[in-house]
């Protein structure tokens, strides 16, 4: 088990299962045992600035419906199958165009940044959508950390690739693996953009890209690439992966656009998920609803080409 700031943080039957064994090493009872079990409940991470009005997606439909083509292509096939990623230990290797280059281990990184929650709307291209309590800091504490070199203009993303534990990369060979994503320079400094490394009050689990992964809230959600293992600083735009896959239907800017509709589907609203039954579906945002935040970081861009 990764050693932690937010030590605490840690699935509950881990918590328990290492209780047990301390309570029974010295004979402190029950009692003492749930009550040290209720604290767990207590993380260390500041509450959410970051609200949003919608509820919150219920946790089961977040951790159970999801998009990791490195576990399938169904969307209950990451939680079945990405229990096999093994990560711990993990590292990022920051680099590029930048004057601190280094490879961190994760909990070296931890220990440099506050943990935070933040509620975020989550608007995946497909046209559903939660609302997801995530933990995690600023991908700009990271950046700045490495301190960017004056010719720096973008920030290139890559999941970690290692087919044996990727069934996926397999099942889905012509797919141009690993995963890649990129943002310019000033959207990845953009107090908004978020590197998760737990949700719900716990650690990410690995369906939704543990133990790292980006999350840009006004982005279609193929943005937030998931188990980063490496980030570098380049002069020019970096290829995407879904760009790669699709270059008419996904572009890089991709931000969230209810006036733009995909080729083949409207992007004028979107089924939220895990919402009932009888939830109808509700309107799309413009940048899913963050346009005060960002849409200066695209002034003078034409928003309806720059999907
Ligand atoms: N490495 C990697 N990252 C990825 C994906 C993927 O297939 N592989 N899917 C993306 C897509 S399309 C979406 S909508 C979100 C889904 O995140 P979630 O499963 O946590 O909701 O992850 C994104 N990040
Ligand atoms: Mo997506």
């Amino acid at each position: 088990m990764r050693k932690l700031t937010y030590s605490q943080v840690t699935p509950k039957a881990d918590f328990l299962n290492r209780r047990q064994i301390i309570a029974g090493a010295t004979g402190l009872g029950l009692a003492s045992m749930f009550a040290e079990a209720t604290q767990a409940k207590t993380l260390e991470y500041s509450k959410s600035k970051y609200k949003v009005d919608a509820d919150i997606t219920p946790k089961d439909a977040a951790t159970t419906y999801n998009n990791y083509y490195e576990y399938g292509t169904g969307k209950a096939d990451p939680v079945k199958y990405a229990n096999v990623l093994t990560t711990d230990p993990w590292s990022v290797e920051v680099g590029g165009l930048v004057n601190n280059p280094g490879n961190y281990a994760l909990e070296d990184i931890l220990k440099d940044v506050d943990l935070e929650e933040r509620i975020y709307r989550f608007r995946c291209v497909e046209a559903w959508s939660m609302v997801v309590p995530w933990i995690g800091f600023q991908l700009s504490d990271l950046i700045a950390k490495a301190d960017p070199a004056g010719n720096a203009k973008y920030v290139a993303f890559e999941t970690l690739n290692r087919p044996e534990e990727m069934p996926g990369m397999g099942w889905n060979s012509g797919f141009p693996w690993p995963y890649v994503e990129g943002l310019r320079l000033d959207e990845a400094m953009h107090p908004l953009t978020f590197m998760a490394t737990g949700m719900y009050g716990e650690e990410l689990p690995n369906q939704n890209g543990a133990p790292l992964r980006l999350v840009v809230p006004w982005k279609y959600g193929f943005k937030s690439i998931k188990s980063i293992v490496k980030i570098t600083l380049t002069d020019s735009e970096p290829p995407t992966t879904w760009n790669r896959i699709a270059d008419r239907e996904y572009g890089f800017y991709s931000n969230v656009n209810p006036e733009v509709d995909h080729p083949r589907w409207s992007q004028a609203s979107e089924r939220p998920i895990g919402a009932g039954l009888f939830a109808g579906r509700i309107p799309t945002l413009k940048f899913n609803g963050y346009a005060e935040d960002v849409a200066g970081l695209y002034a003078g861009m034409d928003l309806h080409k720059q999907f």
